[in-house]
């Protein structure tokens, strides 16, 4: 059977490094691609940031690789996750060898949940002057969760940590915190608490204190976005969407229009969320063979400008590709 995959580029440099990884696909499998359109330029001309196809599209894909999001994110990326029904975003945040990092020992995975807390899309303006927002946190959402970080660590005996503000949030982190802890505990899976606000300060410091990590919906965004600046920035992290039947696959960083149309941008982040959807596939070999792929392209270059390079972004692919023939 050839698997479908649907391929949503989105906004900025989305249309540069998600056909850079479409190529290092096409190059190690056979699948199907359909594309699909989402994102500010298809508001601007239609009206609507998610076309209903694009949604249906990935609802019934095998696996979606997706690329940024800008002005329209909270109306493409949260509904496109629900598509999948993705209940965790992994977040792996790792230093390469041969990329100038602050912190080079970095080897952390945020596992952080993906449809609730404050990304839930309950805003309201209720005056002029005041607007609110309506955490959800729910106890199967954070059962599911815990469920996957217990198996994610190897089961009874392995271990990780949670970063959470329960000593303020106390319901709705309270909650989160609660129903993790409990799931782990009757799983044989030792937990160590950390307030998130004192984990970004000691991941600066030691990062080698941490490994897996247990976050809430935004401090899940922010703190792997900071794990991003230790290890030589957003062009290096993949993210996978996943939940119980369907995954969706996108690199952490997003439109940068700073850069967008210039043809630099880091394909790595990119090219490492399709060795992940290769795994999620069962494509173990293959999706292995590209991460080693892009660590040895890190390691001797070419490298783009975020990296001190001077190369482009097909530079960067096409060695990629090399190593795999
Ligand atoms: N490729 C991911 C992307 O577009 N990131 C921009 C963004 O705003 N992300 C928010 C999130 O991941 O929840």
């Amino acid at each position: 059977m050839t698997e479908q995959i649907v391929v949503v580029e989105g906004d900025g440099i989305g249309a540069e490094v998600v056909p850079a990884a479409v190529d290092v696909l096409k190059a190690v499998g056979d699948f199907e691609f359909v594309e699909a359109d989402a994102g500010d330029a298809v508001k601007a001309e239609t009206g609507e940031a998610l076309p209903q196809e694009t949604y249906d599209a990935v609802a019934d894909a095998d696996a979606t690789l997706f690329g940024a999001a800008g002005e329209t994110a909270a109306d493409v990326i949260l509904p496109l996750r629900e598509a999948v029904d993705s209940f965790v975003n992994v977040r792996p945040a790792k230093a390469y060898p041969g990329v100038d990092a602050l912190r080079p020992e970095t080897d952390l995975v945020f596992l952080r949940e993906n449809t609730e807390g404050v990304y839930s899309g309950h805003e309201d303006r209720l005056s002029d002057d005041l607007s609110t927002l309506t955490r959800v946190v729910t106890t199967s959402a954070s059962e599911q969760l815990a469920e996957y970080a217990c198996d994610f660590v190897g089961g009874e005996g392995g271990s990780f940590q949670i970063a959470h503000k329960a000593n303020v949030m106390r319901e709705t982190d309270g909650r989160f915190r609660d129903t993790i802890v409990s799931v782990a505990d009757k799983r044989g899976v030792e937990v160590e608490e950390v307030l998130m606000d004192a984990f970004a300060t000691r991941v600066c410091l030691d990062p080698t204190q941490f490994d897996t990590i247990v976050c809430p919906n935004l401090a899940g965004d922010v703190l792997s976005d900071l794990a991003a600046g230790l290890v030589g920035g957003l062009g290096l992290l993949p993210s996978a969407n996943i939940g119980p039947d369907n995954a969706l696959f996108e690199p952490v960083h997003g439109t940068a229009p700073d850069i967008a149309g210039e043809g630099i941008a880091n394909p790595s982040a990119t090219i490492l969320s399709a060795a992940m959807l290769l795994e999620h596939l069962g494509y173990d070999d293959e999706g292995a063979a590209v991460r080693e792929a892009v660590e040895s392209t890190l390691a001797e270059g070419p490298c783009t400008p975020d990296l001190g390079g001077d190369a482009a972004t097909e530079d960067v692919t096409k060695a990629i590709i090399n190593k795999l023939d």
